[in-house]
């Protein structure tokens, strides 16, 4: 049996074309299922929906074989155990600072002052404002975090954007791009060896799905 992991909306969404292109059809919609392990049209695979961010955790610990994360999300996880043979091109968006309109953001870092900075990606943040010698006080939230700039939680937020739609309703500015996010195929290393026949033509299908 191959496990795959999968988080609900936009990651199945997308991924919904490569799984077909590699054979595989859930035979149920995660949106209107309430079941969390769904069967496929393949009786050796099956694919279990679990939150985005606890994808990396389990394949790592090979309670899935095969899972699809956001650059994010790996990161903030650390990457032990996975291997991350390809990037799947898909959920894409970028990583960015964003503070209210208004607030004069490269003179705060000239100035040397410290940041007060929300985000739910602590290490990515940590990371990025270390490599700028930028000092910040860095505050964990879980969701929603256009809001802490708006309330006075804090200075700037570090938060995904893709259309950029969500800023631009609250009255927030992208001010610095740190990376950009795309989603990665990870398998669990000793999954690999142990089942590599079943596996191997799945990542094999997906990278020529990827290509074309
Ligand atoms: O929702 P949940 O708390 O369970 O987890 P999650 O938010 O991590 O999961 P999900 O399914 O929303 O996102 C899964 C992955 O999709 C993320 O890990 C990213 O790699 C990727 N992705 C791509 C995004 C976005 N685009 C995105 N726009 N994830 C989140 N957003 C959010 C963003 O945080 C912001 O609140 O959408 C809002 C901004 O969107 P725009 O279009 O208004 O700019
Ligand atoms: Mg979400």
């Amino acid at each position: 049996m191959i496990t795959l992991a999968l988080s609900k909306g936009r990651i199945f969404d997308e991924t919904a074309p490569l799984l077909e292109a590699a054979g595989i059809h859930c035979l149920e919609n995660p949106e209107s299922s309430r079941k969390l392990i769904l069967p496929t049209n393949r009786e050796n695979v099956r694919i279990i929906i679990v939150r985005a961010s606890d994808v990396p955790t389990y394949v790592q610990y090979g309670a899935a074989d095969i899972g699809i994360a956001g650059r994010d999300v790996l990161i903030e996880h650390g990457g032990t155990g996975l291997y991350q043979p390809l990037d799947l091109d898909i959920a894409k968006c970028r990583m960015m600072v964003a503070t209210r309109e208004g607030f004069d953001y490269g003179n705060a870092v000239r100035s040397g002052a410290r940041l007060k900075v929300a985000t739910k990606y602590l290490r990515i943040a940590r990371e990025h404002f270390a490599s700028k010698g930028v000092h910040v006080d860095l505050i964990k939230l879980y969701g929603s975090m256009e809001l802490a700039p708006l309330v006075g939680l804090s200075d700037a937020i570090v938060d995904l954007v893709s259309s950029g739609n969500t800023l631009r309703a609250n009255h927030l500015v992208a001010v610095e791009e740190i990376m950009k996010i795309s989603s990665r195929l990870v398998v669990n290393q000793a999954a690999l060896k142990l089942k590599r026949e079943s596996i191997q033509p799945i990542i094999d299908a997906f990278a020529k799905a990827v290509c074309a």
